[in-house]
């Protein structure tokens, strides 16, 4: 309150406050004043990079004007404000996005050709925030955007990594890891190096009683490493909020990093410490559905956490409220079990710092949080082992300890008779070593959990969570189904389809309401529309083409099938078995005389993806993709009839280019694995049509769109275990034209490194865990219904046009409003007066 400028003086404020351009000649002013002053360049020295610098600086003054202003008025208004806790934010890029969402795009494309540059090209100098792996980062990234676009009062808290994601890149077929440095100019956050806080690690506890006789418990000693905060601006869509994303990074605390030490000439272990500090934000682990138990990887959790949790505190400290108001203030959501320490973090701050009693602050703390599961793979599930936590963070083992002691004695309350059950869900395993089990810690500390489509949630109410149905009952265990946001996935991504929807529903009104696609059916029987859409999609197919030709020096033809399965590579997502189906289309079109050749549909399969760096299995199935490419495109018997192209670095900008050209993806998980997948939306939203298991959202998205719009094929769910099962049993075979397949792969037509054996082995020899081959007549059978289909190109537009009406389901605002409703219960805030101030100035 003391810093602010006196009440008087604060006409003159008002006045010189800028206002921001809008006209074409104020953007000009803005950008050549920023690459002049700001970036000290000048009009002989004027690169593309300089003018992505200009031109992101000069909106970014725009964004930051809206950015106080929300700050501002979420602070008077006073609500209850969402806390979205991720360790990973897949943003991709911002220019763009913040571009359309102020809605200057034309404003800057045409200043930018004033100044000899294509907007397109000053876009593609931005270096993706790749702060995530996969579905689980991206979807906190559309989170962000629905929250601000909706006007929430949300806040995201993740860690600055100095590290994203790896770039990828293929050498002799294998995949090489770069490290992504990413960020020697961000012109998107702002360090606040006066937001800090201290996180300890380590030490010791000490409990005794003081005078007064209260319990007094004590962390002692051990390290302090600082949080020091960055924000980062997140603009709604046609609107003035502005929210904001806090990532923290690490550094030596000014008391640890030693000046005795450095005076005394000890420069080298002053340095070590200061790395070591360092070293907690430095990298993302770029692990997808796995868990490795690392100690850095539990550091980052509780860094990260603890510097949120005070933050948080701080700021409803400011409120002067009573505690038991704070759950009325606060909602925290837990993107799956990496951030649960907060659950221990607050009950120890309400218990140690604040002297609450143990019962009041549980209270507290199980209002406040939520848990979103997102996977029930065995080797995603975290598992903490207890000697590590006790060392890291022993006051935390003991609440953790004592947390599960209350539990397990309602446990025993209820269900007085059942032994079994306490050892079950005790959030303690007796294992060697012991392990907490971060899921159950999730579940107990939360009053809501939720999966995240409707298979997934069913799946773990009846498998990895049943027991604790029974226990809560029912009701603690919702579904919300994913979303995505259609403003970076159609309206960025596909500018074109974008503009032909608008000028068919009669404005961009759908962006904000995607429900309001149902308004294109009527239009499916409209030759013209029906053209324009066709064009469109082929022009996006040109320039993936282009793309294609520029980066791996094979020329596809654009007219083809562009079938896509572009995602992390796993075992369970099954790319194998895309490629097993690739090599039996080549060996069908092999037997084939060059009469009957000709009455096939030619086709392209695009692949991309990265593997875990550890993920062996995962780098294997990537090096066969490359090889088979190799041979098949080579192939002349072959021709426009088959290509098979591995694109390098798979992330969200070239999702961009990618998705809209797709005529098919695949998202052929083995049925019960995937929880819901997301690109399956950005798919079809982009008018593309899907081949699917009946596993995660897949099914909802049949639901929507209509069973005749989708290729389903494969076992179901339910049956899995006992095909799993029947593998070991019997006389058991693998499917004879998957055999022909590992017959040409064995004779070593793809070359002969031996490790493609293991890959075959996986299926002949160790159970064919994920169902390859139970899955592969039906599989490859779809295929072939795919290319009669797509043969009608007019029936196939049609299919097209209606799955696109239909999808107004997967928007992320419908997912973001279900949280609100269902598990925060948080309105958004009321912005129309800011609005009017806006459109009069
Ligand atoms: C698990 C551990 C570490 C890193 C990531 C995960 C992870 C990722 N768990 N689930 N996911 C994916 O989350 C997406 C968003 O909900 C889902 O669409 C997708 O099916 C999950 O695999």
């Amino acid at each position: 309150v003391e810093s602010s400028i006196p009440e008087h003086m604060r006409e003159a404020w008002r006045k010189y406050s800028p206002s921001g351009f809008t006209t074409k000649d104020q953007f000009e002013t803005e950008i050549v004043r920023h690459i002049e002053t700001t970036l000290a360049r000048s009009l002989f020295n004027c690169d593309e990079l300089a003018a992505y610098s200009g031109t992101a600086l000069a909106f970014r003054d725009r964004l930051i004007m809206d950015w106080n202003k929300t700050q501002q008025r979420q602070t008077f208004a006073d609500q209850k404000r969402i806390y979205y806790l991720s360790l990973e934010f897949l943003m991709g890029r911002a220019l763009d996005n913040a571009m359309l969402n102020v809605g200057l795009k034309n404003v800057a494309k045409e200043g930018l050709a004033d100044l000899g540059f294509r907007i397109e090209d000053v876009i593609n100098q931005e270096h993706d925030a790749a702060l995530g792996n996969g579905g689980l980062g991206r979807l906190a990234a559309c989170f962000l955007d629905s929250m601000a676009s909706l006007n929430y009062p949300a806040w995201g808290y993740g860690l600055r990594y100095r590290y994203g994601i790896f770039k990828q890149e293929i050498e002799n077929g294998y995949q090489v890891e770069i490290p992504d440095y990413w960020l020697d100019f961000n012109p998107w956050e702002f360090a606040r190096h006066d937001v800090t806080v201290d996180v300890q690690f380590y030490g010791w506890v000490n409990k005794y009683t003081d005078d007064e006789g209260k319990q007094i418990v004590s962390w002692q000693d051990g390290e302090i490493v600082t949080a020091v905060a960055y924000d980062v601006p997140v603009p709604g869509y046609g609107t003035p909020t502005v929210n904001n994303l806090r990532l923290w990074s690490s550094k030596a605390s000014s008391g640890e990093f030693d000046f005795s030490k450095f005076n005394s000439g000890e420069y080298e272990s002053a340095v070590a410490d200061q790395q070591r500090a360092e070293t907690i934000s430095a990298v993302l682990y770029p692990n997808d559905n796995l868990e490795r138990g690392k100690e850095l990887r539990l550091k980052q959790q509780y860094f990260w956490c603890a510097a949120s949790l005070f933050d948080i505190v701080r700021r409803f400290k400011k409120t002067n409220r009573k505690w038991s108001e704070f759950p009325d203030q606060v909602a925290i959501q837990l993107n799956d079990t990496h951030p649960t320490l907060a659950v221990v973090e607050l009950q120890r701050i309400l218990v140690d710092k604040e002297g609450l009693e143990w019962q009041t602050a549980w209270d507290i703390v199980t209002k406040t949080f939520s848990y979103t599961n997102h996977t029930v793979l065995p080797e995603a599930l975290e598992k903490w082992s207890v000697p590590l936590i006790q060392n890291l963070l022993p006051r935390h083992l003991q609440i953790i300890y004592e947390i599960n002691l209350s539990f397990l004695q309602t446990v025993e309350r209820r269900f007085p008779k059942d032994r079994e059950l306490l050892g079950r869900v005790s959030l303690i395993e007796e294992s060697q070593p012991k392990t907490v089990r971060m899921a159950y810690l999730a579940i107990v500390g939360s009053h809501k959990v939720n999966g995240v489509a409707e298979l997934h949630s069913d799946l773990i109410k009846t498998t990895i969570f049943k027991d604790f149905v029974r226990i809560y009952g029912p009701d603690k265990f919702i579904n919300v189904t994913n979303g995505i946001t259609p403003r970076r996935w159609l309206h960025q991504a596909n500018p074109r389809l974008s503009e032909l929807i608008a000028s068919k529903l009669g404005s961009y009104e759908f962006l904000k309401d995607l429900t309001l696609l149902n308004k294109l059916e009527p239009f499916v029987d409209d030759k013209e529309f029906k053209k324009e859409w066709a064009e469109i999609k082929y022009a996006n197919k040109v320039r993936l083409a282009q793309h294609i030709l520029k980066t791996t020096g094979v020329s596809v033809n654009p007219k083809a099938l562009f079938d896509v399965q572009v995602k992390r590579i796993h075992e369970y997502k099954r790319q194998q078995l895309n490629v097993f189906g690739v090599i039996h289309r080549y060996l069908a079109i092999k037997s084939l005389s060059s009469e009957e050749r000709k009455k096939l549909a030619p086709r392209v399969t695009i692949f991309g993806g990265k593997a875990a760096p550890g993920y062996w299995m995962a780098k294997t199935i990537i090096h066969l993709i490359n090889k088979v490419g190799e041979v098949i495109n080579n192939d002349p018997d072959v021709g426009d009839l088959l290509k098979v192209i591995f694109l390098e670095d798979y992330n969200v900008s070239k999702a961009e280019i990618i998705i809209p050209a797709s005529d098919i993806s695949e998202h052929i998980s083995t049925a019960g694995t995937e929880a819901s997948g997301t690109s399956n939306m950005k798919f079809v939203l982009n008018g593309g049509l899907i081949i699917g298991t009946l596993d995660g959202a897949n099914i909802e998205i049949t639901r929507e769109i209509g069973e005749q719009n989708v290729f389903l094929f494969g076992n179901l769910s339910e049956d899995v275990e006992d095909l799993r099962h029947n593998h070991f049993y019997g006389d058991y075979q693998v499917d004879p034209e998957l055999q022909k397949v590992f017959d040409l792969i064995k004779s070593g037509k793809f070359g002969d490194e031996g490790s493609f054996g293991a890959l075959i082995g996986a299926i002949t020899e160790h159970g064919d865990y994920y169902l390859v081959s139970d899955d592969f007549n039906s599989y490859t059978k779809t295929q072939d219904l795919i290319d009669e289909t797509f043969k009608n190109q007019d029936e196939w537009v049609t299919k097209c046009i209606t799955s696109v009406a239909r999808m107004g389901f997967f928007t992320s605002d419908r997912c973001i409003n279900e949280y609100a409703d269902t598990i925060w219960n948080i309105e958004p805030l009321d912005v129309a007066e800011e609005k009017q101030v806006r459109a009069r100035t």
